[in-house]
């Protein structure tokens, strides 16, 4: 799929690392808005499944999704409310008792910046790849309370609106017994930094993604992106740690000129989401940029690169 649009800041990872090293490309990334992008998001299979939808749609009106749901697996489907914006959500449970806006800021945090706190659960999430295009993803939610964080923003504009609303998940007196989504490909998110892709090369075409954090320890999202066959993770950690570094230098044209892009939002030790890509043949970069607070590292540099080739 082509499409000729602004890029999600979460999948651009020049813009991104930029912002997170405090400056100097976030005028280049910002220039390359315009340019035509190709993600890897994909909706073919998960429709079909059978599980109940959860809506999600986010804009200037506000978060409109429900307050009330059932334990269960939910095809959860995100959509910013008009098509000048892209959308983001995470599925969260904040500590209880923070200022509505120390728990905004937090939140944002979080989803923009990339920071996570330990003491919130972030239960998965997504955003939405290009304008005017909705994501989709599958959950597990169990009883409790949690919040929809789901804000919208003008890709690579430097403000974004986030809102959070109660969800409440009441235990389940439904007799129709779910399982899981079989997936084709799991990612394991693990304690020492790293992604465990099985199988290995993964298929491509639109196949179903089981994407889990089996750590006990860290958060960790993942931002998928095309690279060519000579850009290893040693190559990807070493460019990284050079933009970090006291005389940053630009990022490469393998970074400014990727596309195959796919994401899926911060998730806590134990959380699973499963989501649909379709990869197109060809070596794909999974990066986590996430970074614990005390120490302001992205995962990436300590390793949590892996290159996995689709066939
Ligand atoms: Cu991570």
């Amino acid at each position: 799929m082509n499409f000729t649009t602004t890029v999600d800041r979460r999948a651009f990872t020049a813009g991104t690392l930029a912002l997170a090293a405090g400056a100097l490309f976030v005028g280049k990334s910002a220039a390359q808005g315009a340019e035509t992008i190709e993600d890897v998001y994909s909706n073919a299979i998960l429709p079909t499944l059978g599980y109940p939808e959860l809506k999600v749609t986010v804009g200037p009106s506000g978060v409109v999704a429900p307050a009330n749901v059932e334990a269960g697996f939910y095809l959860v489907t995100l959509a910013a409310e008009t098509a000048e914006y892209v959308a983001y959500l995470d599925i969260v449970q904040p500590p209880t008792g923070l200022d509505p806006d120390v728990e905004k800021q937090l939140m944002l945090d979080a989803g923009r910046n990339d920071i996570a706190q330990h003491d919130w659960v972030y239960a998965g999430g997504t955003n939405t790849p290009n304008l005017g295009e909705t994501a989709s993803f599958i959950i597990e939610l169990t009883p409790g309370d949690y919040k929809i964080a789901a804000s919208y923003y003008v890709p690579n504009a430097d403000e974004e609106i986030l809102e959070l609303v109660p969800l409440t998940v009441a235990e389940s007196v439904s007799d129709v017994e779910q399982t899981e989504p079989e997936a084709a490909i799991v990612v394991e998110e693990t304690d020492d930094l790293r992604y465990l892709v099985t199988p290995g090369p993964v298929p491509s075409g639109p196949n179903v993604w089981k994407i889990t954090n089996t750590g006990e320890h860290h958060s960790h999202h993942m931002v998928m992106m095309g690279v060519p066959e000579e850009v290893t993770a040693e190559v990807i950690i070493e460019t990284f740690a050079g933009m970090f570094a006291g005389t940053p230098t630009p990022p490469p044209d393998w970074m400014t000129n990727a596309t195959g892009f796919g994401y899926a939002a911060l998730q806590s030790p134990g959380a699973t989401t499963w989501t649909e890509f379709d990869l197109k043949p060809g070596n794909y970069a999974l990066i986590c940029y996430i970074m614990d607070p005390e120490i302001m590292r992205p995962h990436m540099l300590d390793g949590m690169v892996t290159v996995i080739t689709a066939v």
